[in-house]
């Protein structure tokens, strides 16, 4: 259960500047012209936060990842004064039922996981459908560096640089019709190598499954990620694509997505499935909800431990108070 702590200062926060990470100097003359190149940056937006982590455990990565990765923007930092999360929290600490319900059970099985080749389906209202390799859902799109706050509804919290591009501009490749309202994505079914499939006391009835309204999925922070810490995907964070929505409880943002469909329906979603009056369809982050078993107010914001617990304040839509428009007029305790 939660402890309740007085949240550590801002200020003491933002002193915190993580030791391991850096840029190369390839990289941050990238980032400089990069920077200069969009003009009206954040002072917070430093270069020094952006690139590449020297705890990051290098990766080969398919050759499609590396073409891309050159060409990376590092511009857009959404962590103010915050810290990035040791690579080693954000790759041992998961949820990925697929691989076991334990917080290690997916850095432990999830190697096992075959990403080359990888497709996905994209069908439904779309006047592109068909299975894509995933060389041809990446090529049209530019690398982006998000650093982003991940707020999973169990109340622990992460700072995560995931690399990828705006899902808005995959949705707008496939050019979705004047009927799609809804997308609905699925992860890979495969119990030979998802050994959390196999289990016989396993609640959810594969595959998973995530869904977004149109408008939300078009927001610019809504992202798909191929990428975090400047290397690719780890298997156990979703390779080798994954949807990041940042200002929605971590299981909206599904991982290792085979088939991306337009619908005009709500899709029911996993955790609605399981317990819909735990787990709603919209999931945004916010304070003033409670979830039915647990306060909502306050988030442990990895890493973090017996002696620093280091729990602090959750923000409204996880501090992403830009989405707000999405929701005007909608009753938040009602559409949870
Ligand atoms: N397919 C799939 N996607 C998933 C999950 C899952 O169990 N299966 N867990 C979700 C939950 S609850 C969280 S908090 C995030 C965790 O992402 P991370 O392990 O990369 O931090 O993934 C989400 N995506
Ligand atoms: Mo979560």
């Amino acid at each position: 259960m939660l402890i309740r702590v007085p949240p550590p200062s801002r200020a003491l926060e933002s002193e915190v500047t993580p030791e391991s990470v850096y840029l190369s100097r390839r990289k941050l003359m990238q980032a400089s012209l990069a920077l200069a190149a969009v003009g009206a940056v954040p002072g917070w937006a430093r270069a020094d936060t952006l690139g590449t982590y020297a705890d990051a455990e290098p990766a080969k990565a398919p050759g499609w990842f590396d073409e891309k990765l050159s060409g990376t923007r590092w511009q857009a930092v959404v962590a103010e004064g915050e810290s990035i999360t040791p690579f080693k929290d954000a790759t041992h600490y998961n949820n990925f039922y697929e691989f076991g319900t334990g917080k290690g059970d997916p850095a432990a099985n999830a190697g096992k996981l075959q990403v080359e080749p990888w497709s996905v389906m994209v069908d439904g209202e779309v006047a592109k459908p068909g299975r894509y390799a995933i060389e041809d859902l990446i090529k049209p799109h530019a690398f982006e560096e998000r650093i982003y706050r991940l707020r999973c509804v169990e109340a622990w919290s992460m700072v995560i640089p995931w690399l990828g591009f705006p899902l808005a501009d995959l949705l707008k490749q496939v050019q979705p019709t004047s009927s799609a309202r809804y997308v609905r994505f699925e992860t890979l079914v495969d119990a030979e190598h998802m050994p959390g499939q196999r289990s016989g006391f396993s609640l959810i009835d594969w595959p998973y499954v995530e869904g977004l309204r149109l408008d939300e999925a078009m927001h610019p922070l809504a992202f798909m990620a191929v990428g975090m810490y400047g290397r690719v995907l780890p298997a156990q964070n979703g390779a080798p694509l994954r949807l990041v929505v940042p200002w929605k409880y971590g299981f909206k943002s599904i991982k290792s997505i085979v088939r991306i469909s337009l619908v005009d329906q709500a899709p029911k979603t996993t955790w609605e499935r399981i317990a819909p009056n735990e787990y709603g369809f919209y999931a945004n982050v916010n304070p003033q909800v409670d979830h039915p078993r647990w306060s909502q107010a306050m988030e442990r914001r990895l890493p973090s431990g017996l002696f620093s617990p280091n729990v602090i304040d959750t923000r409204m839509f996880n501090g992403y108070e830009e989405v707000a428009g999405l929701y005007a007029g909608m009753d938040l305790r009602t559409y949870y």
